[in-house]
């Protein structure tokens, strides 16, 4: 019997010993970073997927929450500061400051950023809320290409529009002052959003829609199927899976993930919480996880919120941390569950490194650096998809160490989005990603020590340079 893990395991050993045997030693260094991760972003990155949280500016100075948040998610969604009120509290007036708190934030750590949301029936300024018809659908749309245009390039996927189907057995669109201004509202939306920020995944998100058989499901997924018949620019869709005992985790989320998915689109858990406690509370957390891992498109997922008091139903105690900070139950079936592996989320791109410029290669030297003299840092690669890829660097010690520290800096468009086994620090570029021991760094001579992280490529295959000096 092998379980999953281990058949992915050896799948993913068997292609790198396949396509890399020049770098045979290096791969085989790299093993022990595919043990099993031992934070939530670590142990999804390992197929390929996120794991991410919401974040309020307002407990960006609260040493505790920051520090679960940084050693634990590489994916931020700003709770309210993006929303359509705080970004635009006076018609032509935007107040950027809390959302960019939050985007600088998640950048200086090396973590990816859902922007939420660009158009939505609620959390309107006030001045929108009074407008209708052409001049509304006029404002939304300036609303749209304005946050996308300034958030261009920084933001993974945006909510485009949120929560636009009714409640129900109706099937119908959400009555709103939105879409009273005609139902292609959505679409239009879709079609701006794509043409101010053209690197962002477009994604429609919404809740109640994790049951197949429910009729909002189904509208959905009509809008979805109908969206890419048409051409309609929409990458992704957001499942919110705000769940509690009224509206438990359906016995065929699966099936609800994997139908879309099967439109050509991604399909991400957003806003993941579930009302409860103990192991009732761990066994349904499980089960979306695992519903997210089975579906290849799943591309990840987001929790909304990190303590249990930071929620916005804090008396539910609907998440993986509890008000002190110490994982819960829930925390440790997510964590075990991300390291059962999972259907590798798909390359459907360009699987080898490429050239960047004409005459030039990826550089597959791997980079010692004697630092000190005191150790060696070695690089080797790891899975690749058409977005991103994986490496890990090893460190050996020549002779006995206390301690070490090693750079990775990565080049420009590159991005550092997921780390493992060590303390990231960064510069203010975010190219250069300082890693040292997350416990004591001391070495014999001879031993070695492995990190990892994954590089978002954006086109840029090349290696990252390495350095290594020990203490
Ligand atoms: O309602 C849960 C979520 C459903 N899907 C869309 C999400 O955007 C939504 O998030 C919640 C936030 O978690 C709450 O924090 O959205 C609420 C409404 O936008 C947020 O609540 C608001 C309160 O209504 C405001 O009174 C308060 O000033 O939070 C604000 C900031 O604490």
């Amino acid at each position: 019997m092998t379980t999953p893990r281990q058949r992915y395991r050896r799948g993913r050993l068997a292609a790198a010993f396949g396509g890399l045997a020049a770098a045979t030693l290096a791969v085989t260094l790299a093993v022990p970073a595919a043990a099993a991760g031992s934070t939530l972003q670590a142990a999804a990155a390992e197929s390929g997927r996120y794991f991410g949280t919401a974040i309020a500016a307002s407990r960006l100075n609260d040493g505790t929450y920051t520090t679960i948040a940084n050693r634990e998610f590489n994916m931020i969604t700003a709770e309210n500061e993006m929303k359509m009120d705080a970004m635009q509290p006076s018609r032509g007036q935007f107040n950027w400051s809390s959302g960019d708190r939050i985007v600088n934030w998640a950048r200086q750590n090396g973590k990816q950023v859902r922007g939420h949301a660009l158009a939505w029936h609620s959390q309107q300024p006030g001045w929108m809320q009074n407008m209708s018809g052409s001049q509304l659908r006029t404002a939304m749309l300036d609303h749209v290409t304005q946050v996308a245009s300034y958030y261009r390039g920084k933001i993974y996927a945006w909510d485009v529009v949120n929560e636009a189907f009714a409640d129900g057995s109706s099937g119908a669109r959400r009555d709103s002052n939105l879409q009273r201004t005609g139902n292609d509202w959505i679409e239009a939306a879709f079609r701006a959003a794509r043409a101010a920020d053209p690197g962002a995944k477009l994604c429609y998100n919404d809740y109640n829609t994790d049951n197949w058989q429910h009729a909002k499901t189904q509208a959905v997924y009509n809008m979805v199927k109908d969206f890419k018949a048409r051409g309609v620019p929409i990458d992704c869709v957001g499942f919110q899976a705000h769940f509690n005992s009224g509206n438990p985790v359906p016995s065929n989320y699966h099936t609800t993930l994997q139908n879309f998915a099967d439109l050509g689109v991604d399909v991400q858990i957003t806003e993941l919480d579930i009302e409860g406690s103990g192991s009732s509370q761990a066994q349904q957390y499980q089960g979306v996880v695992q519903a997210c891992l089975s579906v290849a498109r799943c591309t990840g997922i987001t929790v909304w919120g990190v303590r249990d008091t930071d929620s916005w139903r804090a008396s539910g105690t609907p998440l993986l941390f509890d008000g002190s900070g110490n994982k819960k139950a829930a925390y440790t079936s997510v964590l075990n569950q991300l390291n059962q592996g999972g259907t590798p989320v798909p390359n459907p791109g360009n699987p080898t490194p490429t050239p960047t410029q004409p005459g030039t290669t990826p550089t597959p030297t791997p980079t010692q650096n004697p630092g000190t003299g005191g150790c060696t840092a070695t690089y080797s690669e790891g899975q690749k998809w058409n977005d991103r890829f994986n490496g890990t660097v090893t460190i050996r010690a020549n002779t006995a160490i206390s301690g070490w520290s090693s750079t990775v800096t990565v080049r420009q468009p590159q991005r550092i989005i997921a780390t493992w086994n060590g303390s990231p620090t960064w510069d203010s570029s975010g190219n250069v990603m300082t890693m040292r021991p997350s416990g004591s760094g001391a070495l014999a001579a001879g031993q070695t020590v492995s990190f990892g992280f994954t590089v978002q490529h954006n086109g840029n295959w090349t290696w990252p340079t390495l350095t290594c000096s020990a203490s």
